[in-house]
């Protein structure tokens, strides 16, 4: 069991929230910034967004029509952190590589030991130089009611219980139980994981549904179910977030969104990197386009003195993405549709 109170609700139930981490100028500094992002957006002048009616990258391109008001149905806004965003990209990039969501993702990327890999490396606290930039992408109210399937974010939903096992790192003793769900196996993830995803809210949040537990075995019968849109499964939870709230969660956790056209939605989905994962993480990162603009992020407008510190630790953190870009050549995509 990890020694970090916040690794061990990861470990046991697949996600955690700390309450509360964005004092009231920086919420409404990003709330400023999400609202005219998304209002570009929903323009056409931004072309890299989630489309209402498709779940998974890739997306297409808005093409606006520059004699009509084009409006472009989306459900995320992605590549926050893109410099042809304008001031936006630096108010975003304060979130991101600051310290109140950073704090946090180093705890959870730490280890007590090397997470079952046996060759003794991995141990640890987490420092600045270990941290690799990954995404920073924006889930927003989409105009119609709209709704994601249950996925795990980097398993297909075509997984047999072996296969499933193997990419979640779990044993497969696990298998030999009559119901997973219930297996003393069950909880606790062996294998350790070299990145951290999260949203952060700006307005009250209820969409993200979860299956508590569930990144540790793999899907029950009830889970198998032929319609990926049940509407309610054994467990499941709703994860309620206030405005500064935090959700970092394991994205393998069976997990589905549910968006209410009449509530307003601006939650920041980030991920954030250890290098120990370097090329496993490739896909889950890459396949968002990020590798097409990251060595052109340009963190200057962060400035000096304490955000000097931000700033050099943004740059080192994209610099580690970059070098990790070169290695991975062609991923492909983890999901289809
Ligand atoms: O809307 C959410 O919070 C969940 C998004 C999600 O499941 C995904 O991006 O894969």
């Amino acid at each position: 069991m990890p020694t970090s109170p916040l690794r061990a609700e990861l470990a046991t139930q697949g996600f955690t929230i700390q309450r509360a981490i964005l004092g009231p100028s920086e919420l409404s500094a990003l709330r400023e910034a999400a609202a005219r992002t998304t209002a570009r957006a929903r323009s056409g002048r931004w072309p890299d967004v989630r489309t209402v009616g498709k779940q998974f990258p890739p997306w297409p391109k808005p093409k606006p029509d520059a004699d009509t008001d084009t409006h472009v149905p989306i459900w995320g806004v992605q590549g926050l952190l893109n410099r042809d965003l304008g001031p936006e990209a630096a108010v975003f990039a304060r979130a991101y590589f600051g310290d109140a969501v950073l704090g946090v993702a180093r705890e959870l990327l730490g280890a007590d030991d090397d997470g079952g890999a046996g060759d003794g490396k991995g141990i640890g606290e987490c420092r600045d130089e270990d941290l690799v930039m990954e995404l920073f992408n924006m889930l927003v109210r989409p105009d119609t009611d709209f709704e994601l399937e249950w996925h795990r974010d980097d398993v297909p939903r075509s997984a047999s219980v072996e296969e499933e096992c193997a990419r979640l790192g779990i044993p497969l003793s696990v298998l030999r139980t009559e119901d997973p769900s219930q297996s003393q196996e069950k909880g606790e993830k062996r294998k350790r994981d070299f990145h951290t995803q999260y949203n952060l809210a700006l307005y009250p949040d209820s969409s993200l549904i979860v299956i508590p537990g569930s990144h540790a075995r793999p899907r029950t019968e009830a889970e198998r179910v032929p319609d990926p849109y049940a509407p309610a499964l054994p467990g499941q939870l709703v994860v309620y977030l206030e405005p500064g709230d935090i959700v970092f969660y394991d994205n393998n956790i069976l997990h589905r969104g549910v968006y209410d056209c009449t509530k307003e939605r601006m939650s920041l989905h980030g991920s954030v990197g250890h290098v120990g994962g370097a090329r496993a993480r490739a896909r889950n990162v890459l396949q968002h386009g990020v590798g097409g603009w990251v060595d052109q992020c340009d963190f200057a407008a962060l400035g000096g003195g304490e955000d000097g510190r931000i700033r050099r630790r943004a740059e080192g953190m994209r610099d580690r993405l970059v070098k990790l870009g070169r290695e991975s050549g062609d991923v492909g995509f983890s999901l289809t549709g």
